[in-house]
């Protein structure tokens, strides 16, 4: 009983220091992303011809760009907060993925500094699509024009 006892004990202890490793490497790199979010984050760096997004409002926080429309999110699923519309095309903005659920529009050089101010869109977006011309089609338009 205590040689197993013994046994078991051996044979989890590199287990767990390996897993306790791994969470404290975690949590340096979330503290690390934390740090380094603020400080960068803003509208300069939206680059040209890019659907720009932000986690936070004002443009701040985590920063995600597109080029191309995106069915699903990812790790940015329900995350933004900001928008920025830097394309000579509008972008529609979905609540679902698949470009399903209501949908709104985001106009060539418009931005949305807070989208808790618009339909409630607070951490909802789900999918972006880009679309061919500067028309939104049946969509509501969100946002105000920033420049492109
Ligand atoms: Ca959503």
């Amino acid at each position: 009983m205590t040689a197993a006892t013994s046994s078991r004990s051996t044979k989890s202890r590199p287990h767990r220091v390996g897993r306790r490793a791994a969470i404290l490497m975690g949590v340096a790199a979330i503290a690390f992303a934390t740090a380094q979010a603020p400080a960068s984050a803003s509208a300069s760096q939206c680059a040209d011809n890019r659907l720009c997004a932000w986690s936070d409002a004002n443009y701040s926080s985590i920063f995600t760009a597109y080029t191309a429309s995106a069915p699903a999110l990812g790790g940015d699923d329900n995350r933004f907060d900001s928008l920025w519309n830097r394309n000579s095309v509008s972008w529609y903005v979905y609540v679902d993925a698949y470009n399903r659920g209501a949908k709104y529009c985001v106009r060539p050089g418009y931005s949305v500094s807070n989208l808790g101010d618009w339909f409630g869109l607070h951490d909802q977006i789900s999918s972006v699509q880009k679309l061919g011309s500067t028309s939104c089609g049946t969509a509501t338009p969100i946002g105000s024009y920033k420049g492109s």
